[in-house]
């Protein structure tokens, strides 16, 4: 594509709750868009950083200035270019993953929409819908969660992720089994709130018939949860610490994974995102699409990733209303059993919706090469 301009806008997505995890509450997100103009088509993406660096290093702010200082130089540098080119361009630079996954995304939608290819075939996805599950947050007590569980399960979600941390485990599990039975397809989400001395503690999961545990310790504590895999039975998946293929394949040889959270934002992209699948598959690892709450834009892209036929587990993508009142798109809607249809139009399949774009924008920039 040829870019004639690129435009980084802020806009800010209210919560319909909170949503609270061992890191932090977000009551409202802070994306950071991407728009990608060219002679032929403008490619959309959102950048999935939060506004603090409490998940990962990232951060809204941080992912901004990245763009603007760092990376759009480098492309408006090289002149027309393709999305595959784009992760070797912005190589130099170091990490800012989730940054450099919102540029490629925006070159590439721009560049499929160009040549009429939906996101699901470029990427390879065999599937036409995907299951739903959903991520649910630490509640203030064990009454109110279940609560917001029996809402979720009648809505129609086939996998419930409940948000643990130390002090809120091994009780709402239990009260979520004994309430809603063995069959509902139950995992939890530490966002790496524990260390390798609460072994004994996380292995008391292994009653409850979990799908996996994700992501117990520290982002860079490998080892930690190689050792932890002696110790727990549960299955042990990772998120925060997969940043790469590579990193995929690491903790793949090293035993410290069973099964592989695949963001896009995380690994810097989704070319990179399949490569991570493809890994995976080659080494008979399942995987599923992790979510940043992001907006329809996001959601849609992640949807065509999902449909890659090694995503054998339920996603964290659900539906628009999960999370907003207003998408900027028009809604993503899951069917009463729990499926999210892949989009089929070229690109990531979706646009903002002007009117609510303008409403919701707090800023706008606008770079040209
Ligand atoms: O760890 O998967 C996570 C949201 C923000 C940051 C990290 C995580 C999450 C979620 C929500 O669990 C997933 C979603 O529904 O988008
Ligand atoms: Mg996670």
């Amino acid at each position: 594509v040829d870019i004639e301009a690129v435009e980084l806008r802020r806009v800010g997505m209210p919560l319909t709750s909170p949503f609270r995890t061992s890191f932090g509450t977000q009551t409202e997100r802070d994306v950071l868009l991407v728009r990608v103009i060219t002679g032929q088509a403008e490619g959309w993406a959102e950048c999935v950083a939060t506004a603090d660096p409490l998940y990962s290093s990232e951060f809204t702010d941080g992912a901004h200035r990245v763009i603007t200082d760092h990376l759009l130089p480098r492309l408006f540098h090289a002149g027309p270019l393709s999305a595959e080119q784009v992760a070797e361009l912005l190589k130099p630079v170091r990490g800012h993953r989730m940054a450099k996954a919102a540029v490629e995304t925006a070159v590439l939608d721009a560049q499929l929409k160009a040549a009429g290819i939906p996101l699901g075939r470029c990427l390879g996805a065999t599937a036409t819908h995907v299951e739903a599950g959903v991520s649910v947050s630490i509640h203030d007590s064990v009454p109110e969660l279940l609560d917001a569980v029996a809402g979720y399960l009648d809505a129609g979600y086939r996998r419930i992720k409940l948000k643990i941390q130390p002090g809120w485990d091994t009780e709402p599990v239990a009260a979520v089994r004994e309430r809603f039975g063995e069959d509902v397809l139950l995992q939890v989400d530490a966002n790496a709130a524990y260390t390798r001395s609460d072994a004994r503690h996380l292995a008391q999961l292994d009653a409850f018939g979990l799908l996996l545990v994700e992501q117990p310790l520290d982002e860079e504590d490998m080892a930690g949860h190689a050792e932890l895999a002696r110790v727990v039975r549960t299955p042990i998946c990772l998120d925060e610490s997969i940043v790469s293929a590579q990193a995929a394949y690491e903790a793949i040889r090293t035993g410290a994974c069973a099964i592989v959270n695949i963001k896009p934002g995380r690994v810097g992209g989704y070319l990179e995102a399949r490569r991570v699948h493809d890994v995976c598959a080659a080494a008979g690892i399942p995987v599923w699409a992790g979510g940043m709450l992001e907006t329809g834009l996001g959601r849609a892209a992640n949807l065509a990733l999902a449909g890659l036929p090694n995503f054998t587990l339920p996603s964290d993508i659900s539906a628009s209303d999960r999370y907003f009142e207003q998408d900027l798109t028009e809604p993503i809607t899951m069917t009463d059993d729990g499926h999210i249809q892949i989009p089929t139009t070229p690109g990531i399949g979706v646009a903002p919706i002007p009117e609510v774009l303008a409403e919701l924008t707090v800023s706008t920039l606008v770079l040209k090469p």
